[in-house]
């Protein structure tokens, strides 16, 4: 019996021995070669990005063995427009994934490149689908919006994950967030970009009303929608840890957010074994690191690109 994990023993290479969808012909992450994307294509351009967060949905900080993630209620949020058209889609869970050494850590790449880490917003069709398990099985399912992390100034938002991490350290552990966490400050506002371009920006949709004599901002209380006018690159795909269903439209913003090397060292801290177990001493003496799965063909599947 073993538990599939990122050792050579139980790695991506050993996963399709127990979970056959990883085998498949559309499978997560892939290389993005950036001069054969398809652009401009009416569907995506038709209905722009758009996503709802309420930082009162981050509910709970999990250490499942192999990365953080933080589970939400799901409430008030929402994704839906480009290539999820008129779908609604709702947040489920946001997770990271990162290297050994700050030149590694991405699941994507992009030319070939990968990038320090990569978040990932996780999501499920509600206007199909009844419950994440439900959608998790069904071609159009499940949305994922993923976001490179590249070394630099630390990050605000992700520092609150950062300085909670600690309370879960070891495999299983779970606390419940106090602190409001706005996983739409975790997408790239400003900074750089994984692809070539030029420079645009996010918009939020509903502007401040007044109210009472008073400006009410849309975050004080049900968070705000926002759009994307950055661009991104999306293609049908999985997940990238076992089972690996082939459930998953992949959007994937071409800019970055910087996080500090200071605060990767602390992803690099969580631990692969349970608390008050011996630490079983296996690879880098049980902390979670390189938790990547190395891309796949991406066959006869396209990659089109919205944006700039
Ligand atoms: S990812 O964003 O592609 N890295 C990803 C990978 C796995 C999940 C979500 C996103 N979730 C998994 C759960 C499994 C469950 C499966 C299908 O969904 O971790 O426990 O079996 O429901
Ligand atoms: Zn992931």
């Amino acid at each position: 019996f073993w538990e599939w994990d990122y050792s050579s023993q139980n790695g991506p290479s050993k996963w399709v021995e127990k979970f056959p969808m990883a085998a498949g012909s559309r499978q997560s992450p892939v290389n993005i070669e950036t001069d054969r994307v398809e652009s401009d294509h009416e569907a995506l351009i038709s209905k722009p990005l758009r996503w709802k967060y309420p930082a009162t949905a981050s509910r709970k900080l999990v250490n499942p063995g192999y990365c953080w993630r933080i589970d939400t209620d799901g409430d008030g949020t929402l994704l839906s427009g480009g290539p999820l058209m008129d779908d609604v889609y709702k947040l489920e869970q946001y997770h990271c994934h990162w290297g050994c050494s700050d030149s590694r850590g991405s699941e994507h790449t992009v030319d070939g490149q990968a990038f320090a880490g990569e978040l990932h917003l996780v999501h499920w069709n509600t206007s199909k689908y009844k419950t994440f398990a439900e959608a998790a099985k069904a071609p159009d399912g499940l949305a994922v919006l993923g976001v490179f992390l590249k070394v630099g100034k630390a990050h605000e938002e992700m520092d609150k994950i950062a300085r909670l991490l600690p309370y879960v350290s070891h495999k299983d552990d779970c606390i419940e967030i106090n602190e409001p966490i706005d996983p739409s400050k975790l997408l790239p506002v400003r900074g750089g970009r994984a692809g070539s371009s030029n420079s645009a920006a996010q918009r939020c949709v509903n502007p401040c009303m007044r109210w009472a004599g008073r400006i009410i901002r849309p975050a004080e209380n049900k968070g705000s929608q926002w759009q994307d006018d950055n661009g991104y690159w999306t293609y049908l795909g999985s997940l990238t840890t076992p089972p690996c269903n082939e459930s998953v439209t992949w959007i994937l913003f071409k800019r970055y957010i910087e996080v500090s090397h200071h605060q990767l060292n602390i992803f690099r801290n969580l631990r692969k074994f349970p608390r008050g177990e011996e630490c079983p001493c296996h690879e880098n003496h049980g902390v979670v690191i390189n938790n990547f799965r190395p891309p796949l063909p991406l066959g006869n599947r396209v990659l089109r690109e919205c944006g700039s």
